[in-house]
């Protein structure tokens, strides 16, 4: 009985002291939610002329990521995965595989960026028993967007900085489709063309959200923005735009997470 109420007094205490600390200027740098930003640059491998830009976000086991690409052979679909694995890193772009003409080869590459631990499918199944689900990836140059679980070890790679996104697909004889008689070491019914890699990048991680080079003229729009971006970048948007309405914008904003 007396062991409850000084437990109770004991918790009251705590929740008392907890309490206290609650505005430390530093706080204000860290990110509470435990979001992970994510950003890619991928350039071309085996001369496809195709490139990406991803941004994303990693909350707990929540990936959101976005791919922007350009380049990539018109109609036709590009396998794209999170690769984990090899020394997390995109081959040089001389480098020469086993392909025909010395092309890459997915095989050439795995000791840079190892194995598919994610498929960045549009619809299902995301595991790398999707590496080929050629139904289920964009089309031509396209914008994907997708939220899904990822596992665990998916996760940690992502923070790390160990994660390497690949798009796959590469016409080298520029006829318009995936044609050749070399057919692709993954999959003998489809031809090399289909899986060759065609543009890499190693994703950078951060706790901070980045505000990007343009981020003053989508400051209005952006409403976004991570809160905790408001600390560093907030200053920076308001000299460069030298409005007071900025602030008052943000301001406003609730400190949800
Ligand atoms: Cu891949």
């Amino acid at each position: 009985m007396s062991t409850v109420k000084k437990s109770l007094a004991l918790a009251a205490a705590g929740a008392a002291c907890v309490a206290i600390p609650l505005s430390t200027a530093s706080s204000a740098m860290a990110d509470s939610s435990g979001t992970t930003y994510l950003s890619a640059h991928l350039t071309q491998l085996n001369e496809s002329g195709a490139s990406a830009t991803v941004t994303g976000t990693l909350k707990g086991d929540q990936l959101s990521i976005k791919i922007v690409d350009s380049g990539l052979l018109a109609g036709a679909p590009h396998a794209q995965h999170i690769h984990v694995g090899g020394t997390n890193s995109c081959p040089s772009p001389t480098e020469k595989g086993t392909g025909v003409d010395g092309h890459l080869r997915v095989a050439d590459a795995q000791d840079s960026y190892g194995a598919i631990a994610q498929s960045l499918t549009t619809s299902g199944d995301t595991s790398p028993a999707s590496g080929l689900a050629v139904t289920r990836f964009p089309v031509g140059t396209a914008t994907y967007s997708r939220t899904f679980t990822v596992p665990a070890a998916t996760a940690t790679a992502l923070k790390d900085g160990k994660a390497v996104i690949v798009q796959h697909g590469v016409d080298y004889n520029k006829d318009g489709k995936y044609s050749g008689s070399s057919k692709s070491e993954l999959d003998p019914s489809l031809p090399e063309e289909a899986t060759d890699p065609a543009d890499c990048g190693v994703v950078q991680a951060s706790q901070m959200s980045m505000m990007p080079g343009g981020g003053v003229n989508t400051g209005f729009a952006s409403t976004k923005d991570s809160n905790n971006s408001t600390a560093i970048a907030g200053g920076a948007a308001a000299v460069a735009i030298g409005a007071a309405g900025v602030l008052v914008m943000r301001r406003r904003q609730r400190t949800n997470v």
